[in-house]
């Protein structure tokens, strides 16, 4: 069993893709640990694209996280890393398979509706910015 991170991305909320997104990853089995519906404060942002500091999409990329309500989410299963990324698509949606979500609804990398851990080390720093241990079920 795998614990992941992801995170539905403003332009996704703002499209009316919470549900959809949610049941993809249910439909392939994956359970969903925890959820919600916030925004995102510019230190967390931060926080999260640490490792993008200083490229040069990063300010655009933390305006553009800040912008509206995001819906982050933990999710678990048999590698639910590499299997959420499958079902998420390329990073750039003009890369992206159709079937993947970004393939589906993301016309530009810089508003792909959503991110996802590309690792569990990654999941493991991330889910703390967004849940306390007393928020995650199961
Ligand atoms: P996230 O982190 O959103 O799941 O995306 P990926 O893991 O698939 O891709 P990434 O880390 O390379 O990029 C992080 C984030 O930055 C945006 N981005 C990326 C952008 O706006 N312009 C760019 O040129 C790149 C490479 C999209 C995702």
């Amino acid at each position: 069993m795998e614990r992941t991170f992801t995170m539905i991305k403003p332009d996704g909320v703002k499209k009316a893709l919470v549900g959809e997104i949610v049941k993809r990853y249910q439909d392939a089995g994956l359970q969903l640990v925890a959820l919600k519906l916030t925004r995102l404060s510019r230190d967390k942002a931060e926080e999260l694209y640490s490792v993008h500091q200083g490229k040069p999409f990063y300010m655009e990329l933390v305006d553009f996280i800040t912008s509206g309500p995001v819906a982050p989410m933990v999710i678990e299963g048999d590698n639910a890393v590499s299997r959420v990324r499958d079902i998420m698509g390329a990073t750039n949606p003009k890369d992206a398979d159709k079937g993947t979500i970004r393939g589906d609804f993301a016309e530009e990398v810089s508003e792909n509706i959503v991110h996802g851990a590309d690792s569990v080390e990654s999941a493991n720093r991330e889910i703390p910015i967004f849940f306390n241990d007393d928020e995650l079920v199961g």
